[in-house]
């Protein structure tokens, strides 16, 4: 078999981690595994942890790290015979050496993407808010103006996608991002992209991942 390659990608809020963690997982084979999506998946109605759960998510605020890892970790567990991508997880120092313990990652990307461009992105940003589904008004639009594409029920936006909470939110991922990125550094696996543009960034790390799991893309994409 194989050797089993771990990569995880960071980045703040609306760098396009999502967007690039799907081509990767398209065109590679890795599996996909989004703290975000098992967070919103994992949140039990009705609770008092689940009602705290989701105003963490809704103010795009750190989740604690016992209930991120809680949930994560397990899914790797599952996971343990496959070649896989984490998408915003680890987000802590405190997660990263949890996860750290366990695995050895391979490769980490992170984003650098200016303040006005994430500003731009996040302020044209729309939510299905019961499955966490985004929309981008520009850049993947709902097939149908204002409505979900599965359900078709109505899209929302977020106040803490306004700028003013924008920028706090932006300000406390760098502080806690940072040595999670002094970290990987260090391990001499990080690999940082700047830019504007997913499009453009893109493949720079299709190039970097074919190298490393020296293979060609099964699909090279140009498009969301
Ligand atoms: P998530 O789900 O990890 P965030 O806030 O980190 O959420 P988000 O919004 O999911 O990040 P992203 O994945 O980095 O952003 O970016 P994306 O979705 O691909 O792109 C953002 C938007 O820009 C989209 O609409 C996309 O279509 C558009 N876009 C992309 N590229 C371009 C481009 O080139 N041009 C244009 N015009 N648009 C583009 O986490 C959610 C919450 O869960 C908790 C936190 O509360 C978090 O806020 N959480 C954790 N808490 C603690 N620890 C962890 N490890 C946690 N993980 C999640
Ligand atoms: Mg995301």
């Amino acid at each position: 078999m194989a050797k089993l390659f771990r990569a995880a990608i960071l980045g703040p809020p609306g760098s396009g981690k999502g967007t690039i963690s799907k081509r990767i997982a398209q065109s590679f084979g890795l599996q996909y595994v989004s703290s975000g999506d098992y967070l919103r998946a994992g949140i039990p109605a009705n609770t008092e942890a689940g009602v705290q759960m989701k105003t963490y998510i809704e103010r795009g605020l750190s989740v604690p790290d016992h209930v991120v890892t809680g949930l994560v970790l397990p899914k790797l567990e599952q996971l343990s015979s496959h070649s896989w991508l984490l998408d915003g997880f680890p987000r802590t120092l405190a997660q990263a050496l949890v996860l750290n313990n366990v695995y050895q990652l391979d490769l980490v990307i992170s984003l650098n993407i200016p303040y006005e461009t994430l500003k731009d992105r996040l302020s044209d940003r729309w939510i299905h808010p019961a499955s966490g589904r985004v929309y981008n008004m520009s850049f993947n639009p709902p097939r149908v103006q204002g409505k979900d594409d599965i359900t078709g029920e109505p899209l929302i936006q977020h106040d803490d996608d306004k700028p003013e909470a924008l920028m706090s939110r932006l300000r406390q991922y760098k502080e806690v991002a940072k040595p999670v990125i002094d970290l990987y550094k260090t391990q001499g696996i990080l690999h940082s992209f700047s830019g504007t543009e997913t499009n453009k960034i893109w493949p720079y790390i299709n190039s970097l991942l074919s190298t490393k799991l020296n293979r060609q893309p099964s699909d090279a994409h140009q498009t969301p």
